[in-house]
């Protein structure tokens, strides 16, 4: 028997990984724990970046982006551009086990949901519209101009990376995506090998920060590529970090707020981020021991 370990981005992976080790310590399946603990920070309206309660569109819609997948067989799924549906996760499980498709997009995700009992919700909050209203471009100074030409906002999608005691990898990505996107924007989150990949033979990794840097590189399918060359979590979280520096070098940007979680069939976990990220996440080994630990941050001039 393995010993579970669950990891998930930022201080309200706390929320997800609590919720996620109960079940792996009980012997529930990786992606059944990472969903748990996903659900359990969509369903937490004071996160006003999953789920219900995320921050809308610049049109004022929230528009969801979630991906699953579950590394014995690397079957997954995913929705994308979703309104009204506050459990994006489980929506993209039920695209990954009741559908021949990976990825379902806007208003047809959203007929899927109705069609799998999901209830239609508004997602908004008075608190979250009050947030909205007040990082709307032209309220506040613009944030440094940087490789996702990225405006003001905070980077807060909830990635949640498991393996269960018999040894098998499960992820979970979910977001409502950088506040004040465009319209239909989709990012990372949604998207397999960018915001989540996991292979048992290799390792899980996901991301979080401006999706449009992390899509560029395939972030998460590098990550677990690197592991299964033989890096450990950490060292593959540290590459992408600085395949993203390189990246800005090579446009004339400077790089974007990103920040990478990795864990591997043996139990090991690693992150890091670019510059001045700030990023924490949570990893939980066994119910009541959750750390909550700062990423290495790596900056362009960091060799
Ligand atoms: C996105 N990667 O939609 C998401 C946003 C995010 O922390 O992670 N924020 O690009």
């Amino acid at each position: 028997m393995v010993d579970p370990v669950i990891i998930a981005t930022w201080p309200f992976g706390q929320t997800a990984v609590n919720a996620g080790i109960e079940l792996l310590a009980q012997g529930q399946p990786s992606l059944d724990a990472a969903i748990a603990g996903a659900q359990a920070v969509e369903d937490d309206p004071k996160v006003n970046s999953v789920g219900f309660g995320g921050l809308a569109n610049s049109i004022g819609t929230v528009q969801l982006d979630a991906c699953v997948m579950d590394g014995r067989t690397l079957a997954c799924g995913g929705v994308a551009g979703l309104e009204n549906i506050r459990h994006p996760a489980a929506l993209a499980r039920r695209v990954m086990e009741k559908t021949p498709h990976v990825l379902l997009v806007g208003e047809g995700a959203r007929w899927f949901g109705i069609k799998e009992g999901f209830p239609l919700e508004v997602l908004s909050t008075p608190e979250s519209l009050a947030e909205w209203e007040k990082r709307r471009p032209g309220n506040k100074a613009p944030a440094p101009k940087s490789g996702g030409g990225e405006p003001p906002f905070s980077h807060d999608t909830v990635t949640v990376l498991a393996l269960d005691q018999k040894g098998n990898l499960g992820g979970v990505c979910t977001t409502s995506g950088l506040a004040h996107k465009l319209p239909g924007r989709v990012g990372d989150s949604p998207l397999i090998g960018s915001g989540l990949y996991v292979d048992d033979t290799a390792g899980a990794a996901g991301g979080t920060g401006v999706g449009e840097e992390i899509i560029r590189i395939g972030g998460s399918l590098l990550m677990v590529e690197a592991m299964r060359a033989g890096q450990s979590p950490q060292d593959a979280c540290e590459l992408v970090v600085r395949r993203v520096n390189a990246l800005a070098l090579r446009r004339g940007v400077p790089p974007a707020k990103v920040a990478f979680i990795a864990l591997d069939p043996k139990g090991r976990v690693g992150a890091a981020c670019t510059a001045q990220t700030e990023f924490q996440y949570a990893v939980a080994r066994a119910p009541k021991q959750v750390e909550l630990l700062k990423a290495k941050e790596i900056g362009p001039e960091d060799k």
